[in-house]
């Protein structure tokens, strides 16, 4: 079975949204396998967001995301890679459409609530990254 790697960022811990998004997971029939909570550093974001240091928006990306806890989750299903990617919405809050994570909740590109893996091949190296070997 697909499986891919979900993050829920600070503020949706902040927002008191953490309910809400594992939810619509949830109810879009995809298995949790794995969850915790933890505090990013430094080190495993370069790492996370590699394709990103080099951006003028790295430093408040960084900020942001060691702003507070993210919930850290494996989720399981068919085509579930994509199939969460959809139910994200897209990166730029105001392309995001209604009825998605992000186009219902966020208002900022910096802070919008989830991470979801972008591939097959990327969900298993995140997987491996924040659980270990699963
Ligand atoms: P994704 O989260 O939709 O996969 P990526 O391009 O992988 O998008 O970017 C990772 C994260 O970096 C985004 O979710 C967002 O928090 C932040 N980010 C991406 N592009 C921008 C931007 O143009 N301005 C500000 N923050 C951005
Ligand atoms: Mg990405």
């Amino acid at each position: 079975m697909e499986r891919t790697y979900v993050m829920l960022k600070p503020d949706a811990y902040e927002r008191r949204l953490i309910g809400e998004i594992i939810s619509r997971i949830e109810r879009k029939n995809f298995k949790i396998t794995d969850i915790k909570m933890l505090n990013l550093n430094k080190a495993m974001l370069a790492k996370h967001y590699a394709h990103l240091v080099n951006k003028p928006f790295y430093s408040a990306l960084e900020k942001f995301m060691m702003s507070g806890p993210v919930v850290a989750m494996i989720v399981e299903g068919e085509n579930v890679v994509q199939g969460i990617r959809n139910l994200m919405g897209a990166t730029k809050w105001l392309e995001a459409i209604q009825g998605t994570i992000r186009g219902d909740y966020a208002n900022n590109t910096t802070e919008n609530l989830i991470h979801g893996s972008d591939s097959i091949e990327n969900a298993e190296i995140e997987i491996e990254r924040f659980f270990g070997s699963k």
